[in-house]
Order: C-alpha cells, then structure tokens, then sequence
C-alpha cells in the first residue's frame, strides 16, 4: 500500500527533523494521540458491537464521535506479543517477542521513539508486561508484570510505589495528572494501558452488588464437544474443568471446606492486599455468595452454569469501572480543550471467550480471540464516522499513529497504516487476507502452536509443534466455528488456494514455513 504523508496541510515538513528541544511555534496541528489499550476486553462486553450482557456508554461515546472497527483483529493473541506487535508495527517472529516468556529488546525501533524523536512527549501509565525497562517514553509508570487490582505497585524510573486505590481508577488518575503537568507546548502521546479486566476479574467496592443475582445467556457452544476440532479440545481454559473455585471465583470461606488448588493463590495474594475497609466491603459481599454457594451442593451442569454466571457477573462489574473511567477521561478531554485536537484510540489486547465454546481466554485463532475492539475518535480534522469493515489488525497501530503525526513510515514496518480508512477512503488494493502466529507452547491453558490465514470468509488454521492439524472454517455458515470441514472433499481447491495465499503471507513477512 502507498503510504500516504500527511493531510493536515504543513504538518510534514514540521515532523520531518524535529527534535525534543522543538521551538515553541512549531506546536499548532499535530494531533495528540492517546491510546488506550485493556487487556482481555472482548469485543461481546463493549456495547458498540454487542449489547446482550452490558451497557458501555464511555466507550460507545468514542464510537459514536468517531469510527468502529468491525473487522479489528491481532496478530498473536496474547499479551506481551500483542504488545511487541503495536509498538513496533511488525509480527511476533520480526520484533522477537513470540510469547509471555520472552523478554523485550527495547533497543529496536517503535512508534514511541519515532515520535519522541519527531518533537512528541512521550508516556506510559500502566500495564507494560514486555520485562525490559520502557524504552522511547520521557515518562514510564508502569505495573510490574501483571499487576494487582487493589492497591497496586508501580516502578518508575525512581523504584517501586504502592499506591492505594483500585488499578482502573489510579492509571486515570495518574494519566490525567500526566497530562496536566505536561510541557503544553509540544504535541504528545499517551499509552493508558489498563490492566482490567485480566484474570481474576476483581471489581472495584462500589460494583461489587452490580451483576449479583444476574444471570446471563449461556452462548449455544458452551457444551462443545470438540469434535473435529482435536487442539481444541486438548485446551486447559474450560469453565468447568480449569476455573478455579476459590482463585477465580472469590469463594474463600473462611472455614476452608472449598480446597482448591489456587486457593492460596488468591488468599495470599489479591485478597491479601485489600486495605481492613476493602476487605470488609469485599466479605459483605462474597460471603453470603460462598454460604449459598456451600448450601446448594451444585453439581454437573448446575455447577457449570454456576460457574459462567459467577465469572460474568465479576467480568462485567469490572468493565463497569473500565467504562467509568473512559467516560472520565473523555470529559477531562472536553474540559480541558485537549479532545478537538487529540485521537482516542481504545483497543483490547486481544479478545477473550465469554464461554463461548465453554472457555474463558485467549490464545486461539478462533474468532472471539483472534478479533479484538478498535474504536478511534479523531481531530476535527479528520471527518471518518461510523463502522469500517476492512480486515485490520494491530501492528497496523503503529504506522497509523506515525502518519498521523506526519512522521513517514519506515519500510521495514509490516502494518498498514489505517490512515486512508479514516479518510473515508475504500482502497482497492487494501489487504484481502490477514496472517496470525501463536507461539506459547508447551505453556500455560495448554493451547498448541499455530498459525493461519484468514479471509473475509474462511479461516485456515495449522496446529504444529507436537501436532500436525490443519482445520478449515467457513465463516458465514458456521461462524462459531464448530465444523472443520478440511478434510471435506468439497473444499480441495479451496485449501490449495489458501494455502497458496498462505505461503505468500509467509515470505511477504518473512516467517519460516512449517510444515509441521
Ligand atoms: C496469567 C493468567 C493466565 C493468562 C496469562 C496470560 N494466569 O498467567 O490465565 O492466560 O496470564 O495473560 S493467572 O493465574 O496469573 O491469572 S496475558 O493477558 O498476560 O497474556
Ligand atoms: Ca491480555
């Protein structure tokens, strides 16, 4: 794809050399982008794409103002790589951070650094999860590792701090008084990076009733059987089998007859941290939930649906202050003068299962993980509104936010910037397929290496490492894909066709072929 420079009349001859000691004058038009990225929101539980379970009115507002993402994937559906992919705009194989176990090289080239070098003010606040020290921010507040949903620790270049509060709320807090303290006279970028609404789902005190006694649609694949389907059902991320009563469920009864084996996990470790008045909200709440619980003696399916019900009531009240808080953040915008000349972006780390196919989770190319929420709200400049349907995905961030700070997109980035999409444009030559990688196995949800190709309509999945299987899905007649129809004589020229289209999205990215 051309690479289009910048629009916004004047601004590229100003990116073009600048540097952080930039004069004063040179501030006028260069948008400030702020990213916002959570981590395991599923597209199913942000209103602008599906409404059954939860209202998001903060979220829909940037829809709203600006563009949806219809078709917003990833490029290997987990965290650390997911976040590898955005900074660099490149695949897991070419930044080198394949999976959680890796460590990043924080010397290489990424969107921040190019900015910061083009006159940008540069900051992350919150979950980073990539190991090495941020490189390319003049400012880092970051989670170690995971990070905890009460009362969490941040490092910075100064050490560690623990702050009280709940996570969500402190990484807005911090990230408007960022913005507050900033040098107004340049442009700048801001990486809020929430660390909801990962695993183990832990709402904030005031949400704690919000979901309570609700309960939800069971999605018509949580029984799967796996049939045809062999890695998947060889996964351990089943609601029934993996979820763990005590550690991802909160049922901590003070008697201890629920014995689990991650129960110490979270009574030493979340539940530990809450201050006596977090802790005492907390018991108020949950302890009537495990009395009921222990009374019911639920079994089979009862208990299974028990399950889901417990894991989406916490999921959802956790969304609730994501909501919240973006809301909040966009009001600070309006106040403040900053939203008519500054891009909001939201987006997800990757999808997540809402016990579709009986998992909560990531890691597979199946659709609810392999897509994830792209919402952009755009300067007056730009006058994109509504759904684009285009096939994107997240190294395509990078060169966007380059363009659009007029900074020209070095050719060793393999994303396309959405730039031309934003213009309302629907360019002939956009891509037609989109290429997926995941690496982490043997590995935690023992979910097995693979890769894949998919297109508007079909989905070609090879699981390799211990395994040799391909899987085939057609999309329309079966978009919960539960029929892998690859050894159906039917699709023979199809496959031959994907696979064709498949090694040449592997030499174009220039990610060895397996065969197996
Ligand atoms: C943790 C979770 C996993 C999760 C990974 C990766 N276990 O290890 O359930 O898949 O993170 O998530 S936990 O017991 O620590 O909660 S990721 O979003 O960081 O990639
Ligand atoms: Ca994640």
């Amino acid at each position: 794809m051309k690479r289009n420079l910048l629009i916004v009349a004047g601004l590229a001859s100003l990116a073009a050399g600048c540097t952080s000691s930039a004069p004063k004058e040179e501030k006028p038009d260069r948008p400030n982008i702020i990213f916002i990225m959570t981590d395991d929101h599923s597209f199913q539980t942000l209103s602008t794409y599906d409404n059954r379970f939860i209202q998001t009115p903060g979220l829909d507002r940037i829809a709203k103002e600006g563009v949806t993402f219809t078709n917003s994937f990833v490029a290997n559906s987990i965290c650390g790589p997911s976040r590898a992919c955005m900074l660099t705009g490149k695949h897991s194989h070419t930044n080198g951070f394949r999976d959680n176990r890796d460590q990043f090289d924080g010397s290489q080239q990424t969107f921040p650094k190019l900015l910061q070098q083009a006159g940008y003010q540069t900051a992350i606040i919150g979950k980073w999860h990539l190991k090495s020290d941020p490189t390319g921010f003049d400012y880092w507040s970051i989670l170690p590792d995971q990070g905890n949903y009460y009362n969490p620790d941040f490092i910075s270049k100064d050490g560690k701090k623990r702050h009280e509060g709940y996570v969500t709320n402190l990484i807005t807090d911090f990230s408007i008084g960022w913005m507050k303290q900033r040098d107004a006279s340049k442009p700048f970028c801001l990486l809020l990076h929430h660390k909801a609404v990962h695993r183990i789902w832990m709402p904030d005190t005031p949400y704690l009733r919000l979901f309570k006694d609700q309960k939800f649609p069971l999605p018509s694949n949580f029984y799967d059987d796996y049939a045809g389907r062999t890695a998947a059902g060889k996964q351990e991320m089943s609601i029934i089998k993996d979820m763990d009563l005590v550690y991802d469920l909160k049922m901590l009864d003070k008697e201890g007859t629920i014995q689990t084996p991650y129960r110490n996990a979270y009574k030493n470790g979340e539940y530990a941290r809450m201050t006596n008045t977090q802790r005492k909200a907390w018991d108020e709440v949950y302890d009537p939930i495990i009395r009921h619980f222990l009374e019911a003696k639920l079994e089979g399916k009862e208990l299974a649906e028990w399950k889901y019900n417990r894991y989406m009531q916490d999921y959802l009240a956790s969304v609730r202050s994501l909501d919240d808080n973006v809301g909040r953040l966009l009001k600070y915008l309006d106040e403040s003068g900053l939203a008519e000349n500054t891009v909001v972006v939201y987006t997800s780390d990757q999808g997540f299962y809402m016990g579709e196919h009986g998992w909560f989770d990531k890691r597979f190319m199946y659709e609810e993980s392999f897509r994830t929420p792209l919402l952009m709200r755009l300067p007056k400049a730009y006058h994109a509104h509504g759904k684009i349907s285009q096939l994107v995905q997240n190294i395509d961030y990078a060169p966007t936010f380059l363009e659009l700070a007029g900074i020209q997109v070095p050719s060793d980035i393999q994303g396309e910037s959405l730039l031309p999409l934003l213009k309302g444009e629907k360019p002939a030559s956009w891509r037609k397929s989109l290429y997926y990688h995941f690496y982490e196995f043997p590995g935690e949800h023992a979910v097995r290496r693979h890769y894949g190709i998919r297109t508007d309509r079909y989905k070609l999945i090879h699981f390799y490492n211990d395994c040799d299987i391909w899987e085939l899905f057609d999309l329309k007649k079966d978009p919960s894909e539960m029929k892998n129809i690859y050894d159906d004589p039917k699709y023979k020229q199809l496959i031959e066709h994907l696979k064709f289209q498949l090694k040449h999205l592997q030499e174009k990215y220039n990610d060895p072929i397996i065969n197996n």
